[in-house]
């Protein structure tokens, strides 16, 4: 049995990488007795049936590190959480969504990208820096101008990342800029598409090279977090972990409590927007209950 990866799925059949050759497989039907789909990004062995026409035949799927379900991709090294500087201005409610849905999800890494920094206001940079910067990476790119792709390239070599975020911030120009062969659409008219055919879009592993693999997304303008219980939403916030089980009342909700440490900490280590948000998440989180 060989091994490989799965790049990309498409009517039942899976197209599987393996030593730089992609071979196309039906999936046996046990997956489906399991009610297990085979998904973008897993770890696999398979048999080639015909060298020659590179076909073959899935067999077994290895266990899932980490799994997202929209786009549907498994074993993910790294999130790239991409908004633009400007047009559209950065929404930080949706950024900070975006950050614990990484986190809740296990995902190892997470790159905050913030794109069409040619039209940048001023004070952007130290604002985001001052809010994220300590606990998250920040890369300002500029696809339009072919500026910081070469430090976000860095940042991606021998990792499968997926880049999200909004539509219509880039997220397709900057692969285009790291792949160029990759073609991908730009701009209102892949807007059209994505808005027209959403349901059938399929997900792919885009090979950059050196066992390094991105994955594209369409625009989300919203993200409700309703499969995440209000008590363990404190865990995704990174800057809240140092502190956490070290308030006064173990079951401290970081909120009204006396003696909570995370308050303290709140404009030192903390940034006071990043509480803020968490306040205004934990108490949507409770009004779903
Ligand atoms: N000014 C500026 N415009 C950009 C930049 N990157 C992309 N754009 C434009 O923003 C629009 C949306 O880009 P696209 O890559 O389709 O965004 P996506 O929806 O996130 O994939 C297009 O019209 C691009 O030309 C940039 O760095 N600066
Ligand atoms: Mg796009
Ligand atoms: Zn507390």
């Amino acid at each position: 049995m060989s091994r490989g990866r799965i790049i990309k799925g498409v009517g039942g059949l899976y197209y599987i990488a393996s030593d730089g050759v992609v071979y196309e497989c039906s999936a046996r039907g046990r997956f489906r007795k399991a009610r297990i789909t085979p998904t973008t990004g897993d770890n696999v062995g398979f048999t080639i049936l015909d060298k020659e026409k590179r076909k073959g035949s899935l067999d077994t799927i290895e266990k899932r590190k980490n799994i997202l379900l929209r786009p549907r991709v498994a074993n993910i090294d790294c999130a790239v959480i991409i908004f633009a500087a400007a047009s559209p201005d950065i929404n930080t409610d949706l950024l900070d969504r975006f950050l614990i849905l990484a986190e809740e999800r296990k995902i190892p890494e997470v790159i905050i990208c913030i794109n069409k920094w040619d039209i940048a206001k001023e004070g952007l940079r130290e604002r985001l820096e001052r809010i994220y910067g300590g606990y998250y990476p920040i890369v300002f790119t500029s696809a339009e101008e072919n500026k910081g792709i070469d430090e976000l390239k860095a940042l991606l070599e021998g990792k499968v990342s997926v880049f999200a975020g909004p539509s219509g911030v880039g997220k397709s120009s900057l692969i285009n800029r790291i792949i160029p062969e990759s073609n991908r659409q730009t701009g209102e008219i892949s807007r059209k598409i994505e808005r027209g055919k959403h349901t059938t879009r399929q997900v792919e592993l885009i090979d950059a090279g050196n066992d390094t693999y991105i994955v594209d997304s369409p625009g989300f303008t919203s993200l409700t977090l309703e499969f995440i219980k209000p008590e363990e939403l404190q865990y995704y916030f990174r800057e809240f972990k140092q502190y956490i089980d070290k308030c006064r009342f173990a079951d401290c909700a970081h909120i009204h409590e006396p003696d909570c440490i995370i308050k303290e900490n709140v404009g030192k280590t903390i940034a006071k927007e990043r509480y803020d948000a968490f306040v205004f998440l934990y108490n949507e989180l409770r009004s779903l209950l």
